[in-house]
């Protein structure tokens, strides 16, 4: 018996490190009666003889959308053109990691791509979101991120197309990694990564994941949602309850028309609360 990491997993097939050895298992029949099905970055006890996982450690995190569990950081990366930017999608990304109890850090591509005037903008952004707590990179700042997520367990999570095996590739060229053009990848729904796997990438442990096209907040509560924007919490409103949509006397909304909060986070935290409604 080992103890080792699950770093890889295609449908049932699992491969696992322990003692550096990278082994393909499968997961005893144990798992499936009590629905427990591993995922990669579970910690495991394996029989190395018989390449079956016998049993999973108790687990510090876990993200459902990608599904992967016991990572530091969510690195969630976010494309300014082709897939264009869609702040909803960077904000429901940001709240699930936070709801998972995953700290996220962003990462914006593609701003090579944009004109002079667009990446004006996009420095007004990037300013939005680090004056709100998160780190931010781009790749201009590749080797300050490498630095930050040094010796950690870090998910790559974004739409498809959004370049995150293509970042991976920025750090470690050798590596041998699929990307794909994004027009192909767009026009045949088709993601270039289709399953979910570790990569020692000089001291990171990346786990590249298949991209999304849209993310569904399903299981989620509207208190759930509201306390997932961070930078709501310094406020107190008049009702406890305050859910910060019509209620009187709301710091929130005070707040927002002083343009302290922002007003697309807003939007995003509006339109998230009523899709978790219906
Ligand atoms: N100009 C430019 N192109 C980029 C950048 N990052 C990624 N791309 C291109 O975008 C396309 C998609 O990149 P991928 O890395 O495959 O995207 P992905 O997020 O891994 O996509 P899935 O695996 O389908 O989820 C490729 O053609 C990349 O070359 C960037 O910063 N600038
Ligand atoms: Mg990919
Ligand atoms: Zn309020």
């Amino acid at each position: 018996m080992l103890k080792g990491i699950i770093v890889k997993n295609i449908s049932n097939a699992y491969t696992v490190l322990a003692n550096n050895q990278r082994i393909n298992c499968t997961p005893r029949g144990k798992f499936r009666n009590e629905k427990k099905t591993p995922l990669v970055g579970d910690e495991c006890i394996i029989d190395e003889q018989n390449k079956y996982i016998l049993e999973l450690l108790p687990r510090k995190n876990e993200l459902k959308r990608p599904s992967v569990c016991n990572v530091d950081f969510c690195l969630i990366v976010t494309s300014m053109k082709s897939p264009d930017y869609n702040a909803l999608l960077l904000d429901k990304e940001i709240s699930l990691s936070l709801l998972s109890e995953i700290p996220p850090v962003l990462y914006f591509s593609k701003v090579d791509l944009l004109t002079k005037e667009e990446k004006e903008k996009y420095f007004l952004l990037k300013k939005m979101y680090r004056d709100i707590g998160f780190p931010v990179f781009d790749a201009e700042t590749i080797k300050e991120l490498c630095d930050f997520l040094q010796k950690k367990i870090v998910v790559l999570t974004g739409q498809t197309g959004a370049g995150k095996s293509t970042l991976i590739k920025k750090i470690a060229p050798e590596l041998d990694i699929k990307t794909n053009e994004i027009s192909k990848a767009l026009n045949r729904g088709k993601h270039t990564t289709r399953h979910t796997e570790i990569y020692d990438v000089l001291g990171i442990w990346f786990c590249d994941t298949p991209g999304f096209s849209s993310l569904n907040l399903d299981g989620y509560t509207k208190e759930e949602i509201k306390n997932s924007f961070p930078e709501f919490q310094e406020y107190t409103c008049k009702f406890r309850d305050c859910i910060h949509i019509k209620e009187q006397s709301c710091a929130v909304k005070e707040a927002l028309e002083k343009g302290v909060i922002n007003q697309s986070r807003y939007e995003s935290y509006k339109k998230m609360l009523s899709e978790v409604e219906k």
